[in-house]
C-alpha cells in the first residue's frame, strides 16, 4: 500500500488519547528517563555506527528534544503532530549521518524508561504511543525520503529570490542589501521583499541544512544578513501615523525564531500601530508583566517549533482570565501553526494568521475605533 503523510496522519489519530494525569508525570519525569535513555544508548557497542560518528552530544540534544516534543504532544490532545513531526526528524537526523535503526532502538530506550520511572498505570498509555511509533518505523522512512515542499513564490519574484538566497548564502550583505534597496520603497514593496523574497529563501536554506547539504554556520550567516537587511531597510519606508492602537510582537519562550515576529511587528508598525517588538524567547510571566504595564490591544505570539506550544496556551489563558484584559486580542502564527492548523484551538487564540499579508487583513478588524 502507498504511504502518504494523509495516511500516516490517519493512522494516528487511532491511538488513544492519553489521561492528563499521565501526561503530568511524563513532564515531571522527562529528566530522569532521559539520563536513563542517555545511558543504555551510549553503553551500546554499535553507538557510533548508529549515529554515523555524530558525537554523542548530538544524540543527547536530540533525546532532550525528544523529552520536551513529546511532553507537547501528549498534552495537545492529538497526534497529528506527532504524525507530520517523526518523518521531518528521520529525514533530518538522517541526512545528517544518523542510520535509520536508531530510531526503533531508541524508542524502545524511552519505552523502557517509560516503565521504570512512571506509575505502572499511567505508563501504559504513554508506551502506546511509543509502540506505534516503533511499528509505523517502515512508513516513517518511505515518508522521510520523499521531498520536502519549497514555498511557493510568483514568478515575477523568482529570479530575484534565486539571485537573493545564493547572496544570503555566500554571507553577501552589500549584494542583498542593493536587491532589497531595489525593490523597496513602500509599505508594499517592503512586504513583497518580506514574503516573496527572505521568507521563500529563509525556507530553502532550512531545507538545504536538513539534507545535510548546507553547515549550521552558513545557515547562521544567511539569518545574520538578513536580520542586517531587515534593520536597514524597514526605516527608508515612510510609516503611517499611529492610530491603530499598542501592539506588543513577540516569539514565545524557547523560541529562537525570531525572523516571522519581526516581520510581523515591522508590517504592524508601518500600518499604524505602535509596536514594542521584544524578539526572541520571551519569558511568560515577564510578557504578562509588559502587557500589565503597557495594557496593549493587541499580542502578537510567534512559534516555530512545537515544544514551546503548552507556555503560549498557559499565557493566553492568563490574559483571558483577567478581566482589565478583556479587550485585548492576541493572534498567533509561525510554522508549527502553518504546519499543523489543529494546534490552534489547543492555544485558544483570539486568531491566526499565516504571514504578514494574512496578519494585515486581520488586524485591520481589530484596531480602535
Ligand atoms: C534561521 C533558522 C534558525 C535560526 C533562527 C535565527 C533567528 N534569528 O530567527 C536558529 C539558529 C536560532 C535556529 C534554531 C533551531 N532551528 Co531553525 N530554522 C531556521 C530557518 C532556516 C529559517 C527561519 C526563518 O527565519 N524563516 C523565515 C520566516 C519569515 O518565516 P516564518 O517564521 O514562517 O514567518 C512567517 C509566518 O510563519 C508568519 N508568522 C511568523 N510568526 C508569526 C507570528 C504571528 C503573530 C503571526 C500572525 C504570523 C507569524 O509570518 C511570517 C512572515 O510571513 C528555518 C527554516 C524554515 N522553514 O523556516 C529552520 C527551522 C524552523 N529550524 C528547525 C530546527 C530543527 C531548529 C533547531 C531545533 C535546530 C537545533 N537542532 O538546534 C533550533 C531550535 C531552536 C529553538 N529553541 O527555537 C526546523 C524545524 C523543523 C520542525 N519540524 O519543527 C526548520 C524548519 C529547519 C528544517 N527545514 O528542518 N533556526
Amino acid at each position: 500500500m502507498e504511504v502518504t503523510l494523509s495516511s500516516i496522519i490517519e493512522d494516528a489519530t487511532k491511538i488513544p488519547l492519553v489521561p492528563l494525569a499521565s501526561v503530568a508525570e511524563y513532564r515531571q519525569k522527562t529528566e530522569e528517563m532521559t539520563s536513563l535513555v542517555d545511558a543504555e544508548l551510549a553503553s551500546r557497542p554499535d553507538i557510533m555506527e548508529l549515529l554515523g560518528y555524530n558525537a554523542l552530544q548530538v544524540m543527547y540534544e536530540n533525546h532532550k528534544h525528544h523529552a520536551l516534543f513529546m511532553a507537547t504532544v501528549l498534552g495537545v490532545g492529538g497526534y497529528e503532530l506527532l504524525a507530520r513531526t517523526v518523518p521531518w526528524v528521520y529525514r533530518s537526523y538522517h541526512s545528517h549521518g544518523f542510520s535509520y535503526d536508531y530510531f526503533p532502538i531508541e524508542l524502545e530506550a524511552w519505552q523502557k524508561a517509560i516503565s521504570r520511572c512512571l506509575d505502572k498505570e499511567l505508563g501504559r498509555e504513554i508506551s502506546a504511543v511509543y509502540s506505534w511509533m516503533i511499528d509505523a518505523h517502515d512508513k516513517m522512512i518511505k515518508l522521510a525520503e520523499m521531498p520536502g515542499d519549497d514555498l511557493p513564490v510568483s514568478e515575477q519574484w523568482f529570479e530575484i529570490k534565486e539571485d537573493f538566497r545564493n547572496r544570503l548564502l555566500e554571507g553577501d550583505f552589500q549584494g542583498c542589501l542593493a536587491i532589497a534597496n531595489h525593490y523597496v520603497i513602500d509599505q508594499q514593496t517592503l512586504q513583497a521583499l518580506y514574503l516573496q523574497i527572505i521568507q521563500p529563501a529563509m525556507y530553502e536554506i532550512g531545507m538545504l541544512w536538513e539534507e545535510a547539504k548546507i553547515s549550521v554556520a552558513q545557515e547562521h550567516l544567511a539569518s545574520a544578513v538578513v536580520a542586517r537587511i531587515m534593520a536597514t531597510i524597514g526605516s527608508t519606508v515612510s510609516v503611517s501615523e499611529k492610530t491603530k492602537g499598542k501592539a506588543i510582537v513577540t516569539s514565545a519562550v524557547n523560541e529562537f525564531h525570531e525572523i516571522g515576529a519581526w516581520m510581523i511587528s515591522d508590517v504592524l508598525y508601518h500600518d499604524g500601530w505602535q509596536v514594542r517588538y521584544l524578539g526572541a524567547n520571551t519569558p511568560g510571566t515577564d510578557l504578562l508583566t509588559m502587557v500589565d504595564d503597557f495594557y496593549p490591544d493587541l499580542l502578537a505570539i510567534s512559534v516555530t517549533m512545537p515544544f514551546s506550544i503548552t507556555a503560549v496556551k498557559n499565557v493566553i489563558a492568563s490574559i483571558k482570565e483577567n478581566v482589565l484584559h478583556k479587550d485585548l486580542k492576541v493572534m498567533v502564527g509561525g510554522r508549527v501553526f502553518n504546519d499543523n492548523p489543529e494546534l490552534l484551538e489547543f492555544v485558544g487564540a483570539h486568531g491566526f494568521a499565516a504571514n504578514t499579508d494574512e496578519a494585515l487583513r486581520l488586524t485591520r478588524n481589530w484596531q480602535r475605533p
